[in-house]
C-alpha cells in the first residue's frame, strides 16, 4: 500500500501505487444515486509513459517474466482467478455501485465470466506452440509463437471487470506485458484487481493500470511509440481514432471491438415464448448498454402481433430499482450524456412514425433510470433502426420472406452479433450462414463463452477476442530456418 488507505484509488505501476504526475484526480459517481463514491488519481500522458517503461522492462530479454516457465504463467493466472473467487462479493458490489448494474448480474454474469476467462487462458499458457514445415531442399523450418511485447488496452464502462479480463488474460497467457486504461466512469474494479495481481505474485510491471480519460491517457496509449499492440473496446468513432493513431505512430497491431446494431430474426415456427424472452434479455440486459444489444427484432408476419403482445407484457413487469437490491433486474444508465442520447433517439423514433408500445421515458424522480422501451412498426430507414442506442430500447419490425429479412438484417454498417429463432434446423443453418456477423446465436441470445471467439464483421471491429483465436492477436510468429549439411530423410 502507498500512503494512507487510498492505495486502491491510485495509478498501479510496477506493482506499486502512484499519485498522478500532474497531481490530478477525478471523481467516480454512483449512477443509481448521483453521489460521488470517491476520487481516483488521474493518469495522463506522463503516467502512461511511466507505465510503458515498467511494462517494457518487465518483458525484456532475461527478465523474470520472460524466463518464467509457461506453465508457471498458467499457475499465476489460476491464482488470480482464485483471488477473484475470494473477492467475488466485494468486486460485484464495487461493480454494481460504479456502473449501476444490478448486483446479482455483476455477481453471476460479470464475475463468472471474468473468472472463467482467466481459467481458460491459464490452461493455454503451455499449449501455445508453432509448427514444423516441410520446406524444400536441405533446410529445416519451424515456427515459434512469441509475445508481441507491450500490449496497451483501452476498455469501456459497460462491463469493466469482464473487459479487463478479456484483455489481460490472453495477453498474459502469451507472455506479454500490459498497460490498461479502464473507462473514466468505472475505474474501481480494475484498481481492486491491481492489488490482487500483486498478491497473486505477478512480477512488477507485468500489468500496469492507468485510470484516466480518453483524449489524454487513452490517446497516449494509441499513439505510443513503445507500445506494440493495442486492444480497444468502445465506440466505432474512437476505434477509428485508435487505428489512425496506430498508423501514424509505430504501426502497432490493433484489435477493435466496437458497436453493433444486432438483428434477431424470429420465424413463425419458433418457440415464441422463448423467442420473446431471449430477444428481450438481449435488448434490455445491462440497461441495453451492451455492444451485443438485440436492438432490431424482425418478426415474421404471422406471429408479429402475438410476439409484440407478449413482449410488451413482459417489458412492463421488469423490476426497476436499487441495483444493490436482489430483486432488481434493471438499473440506471451510466451517466447524463448516455441518458440524454437515449431519450433523444426515442424522441426521433416517435417523430419518424414508429409506435411507442411502452416506456419511452425516464422513471419519475429517479435520476438516470429509463423505463424499458418497445417500439413497433419500426422501418429500416428510421434512426432508431440504424444507430446504436445503447439503452433499453427494443425495435420490433415485421417481415414476410426469408430472403427479404436476410437483406434487411445485413443492411447495416455493423456486424457484431445476430440471432435466429426457428425450429427448422435447415433454415437455422442457411440463415446463420447468410448473416454478416461475427457471432450468430440460434434459439438463444448473449450465449458468450470463454472458449468461443467474439468479434465483429464490417465496422463492428477487427480481430477476435476469446477462444483460441485471440491467441493469434497476442503473438508474433517467427519462422526459424536451419540449413543442414544434408537433406533429412
Ligand atoms: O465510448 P468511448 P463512450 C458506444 C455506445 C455509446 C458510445 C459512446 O454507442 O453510446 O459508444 O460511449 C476511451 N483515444 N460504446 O463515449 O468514448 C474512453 O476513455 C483513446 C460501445 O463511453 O469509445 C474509454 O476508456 N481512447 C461499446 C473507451 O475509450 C479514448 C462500449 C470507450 O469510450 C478516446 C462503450 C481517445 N480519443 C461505448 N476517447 C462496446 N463496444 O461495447 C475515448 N477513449
Amino acid at each position: 500500500p502507498g500512503p494512507g488507505s487510498n492505495y486502491l484509488l491510485q495509478i498501479f505501476i510496477n506493482n506499486e501505487w502512484h499519485t498522478s504526475i500532474k497531481g490530478k484526480k477525478f471523481p467516480t459517481i454512483n449512477p443509481a444515486t448521483g453521489v460521488k463514491i470517491c476520487d481516483v488519481e488521474e493518469a495522463d500522458k506522463a503516467d502512461v509513459d511511466e507505465a510503458v517503461r515498467a511494462a517494457r522492462a518487465a518483458g525484456q530479454r532475461g527478465s523474470e517474466w520472460r524466463q518464467m516457465d509457461a506453465s508457471s504463467r498458467g499457475r499465476l493466472l489460476h491464482r488470480l482467478a482464485d483471488l477473484l473467487e475470494r473477492e467475488r462479493a466485494v468486486l460485484a458490489t464495487l461493480e454494481s455501485m460504479d456502473t449501476g448494474k444490478p448486483f446479482l448480474h455483476a455477481f453471476f454474469v460479470d464475475l463468472d465470466g471474468s473468472i472463467k476467462t482467466l481459467r481458460y487462458y491459464a490452461g493455454w499458457t503451455d499449449k501455445i506452440h508453432g509448427k514444423t514445415m516441410p520446406v524444400d531442399e536441405n533446410f529445416v523450418c519451424f515456427t515459434k509463437h512469441e509475445p508481441v511485447g507491450v500490449c496497451g488496452a483501452i476498455i469501456p464502462w459497460n462491463f469493466p471487470l469482464l473487459m479487463f479480463m478479456w484483455k489481460i488474460a490472453p495477453a498474459l497467457a502469451c507472455g506479454n506485458t500490459v498497460v490498461i486504461k479502464p473507462a473514466e466512469q468505472t475505474p474501481l474494479t480494475a484498481l481492486h484487481t491491481g492489488a490482487l495481481i500483486k498478491e497473486a505474485g505477478f512480477p512488477p510491471g507485468v500489468v500496469n493500470i492507468v485510470p484516466g480519460f480518453g483524449p489524454t491517457a487513452g490517446a497516449a496509449i494509441g499513439s505510443h511509440m513503445n507500445i506494440d499492440k493495442v486492444a480497444f473496446t468502445g465506440s466505432t468513432e474512437v476505434g477509428q481514432l485508435i487505428k489512425a493513431a496506430a498508423a501514424k505512430s509505430n504501426l502497432k497491431r490493433v484489435t477493435l471491438e466496437l458497436g453493433g446494431k444486432n438483428p434477431c430474426i424470429v420465424f413463425a415456427d419458433s418457440d415464441l415464448q422463448s423467442a420473446v424472452e431471449e430477444t428481450q434479455k438481449g435488448a434490455f440486459f445491462n440497461q441495453g448498454q451492451a455492444c451485443t444489444a438485440a436492438s432490431r427484432v424482425y418478426v415474421e408476419e404471422a406471429v408479429y402481433d402475438e410476439f409484440l403482445r407478449l413482449s410488451v407484457e413482459r417489458a412492463k413487469n421488469i423490476a426497476i430499482g436499487d441495483p444493490l437490491e436482489p430483486r432488481t433486474s434493471h438499473g440506471p444508465q451510466i451517466n447524463q450524456h448516455q441518458f440524454d442520447k437515449i431519450l433523444e433517439l426515442v424522441a426521433s423514433g416517435k417523430k419518424e412514425g414508429a409506435t411507442l408500445e411502452c416506456g419511452g421515458c425516464a422513471v419519475e424522480d429517479r435520476g438516470l433510470f429509463i423505463h424499458p422501451t418497445i417500439f413497433s412498426d419500426v422501418k429500416d430507414h428510421m434512426r432508431i433502426a440504424k444507430e446504436e442506442i445503447f439503452g433499453p430500447v427494443q425495435c420490433i419490425m415485421k417481415f414476410k420472406t426469408q430472403e427479404e429479412v436476410i437483406d434487411r438484417a445485413n443492411g447495416t454498417q455493423y456486424g457484431l452479433t445476430a440471432a435466429v429463432f426457428t425450429r427448422d434446423i435447415h433454415r437455422a443453418m442457411s440463415v446463420s450462414a447468410a448473416l454478416e456477423a461475427g457471432t450468430v446465436w440460434v434459439n438463444c441470445y448473449n450465449a458468450l463463452h470463454a472458449q468461443a471467439p467474439f468479434g465483429g464483421y464490417k465496422m463492428s471491429g477487427n480481430g477476435r477476442e476469446l477462444g483460441e483465436y485471440a491467441l493469434a492477436e497476442y503473438t508474433e510468429v517467427k519462422a526459424i530456418t536451419l540449413k543442414l549439411s544434408e537433406r533429412l530423410t
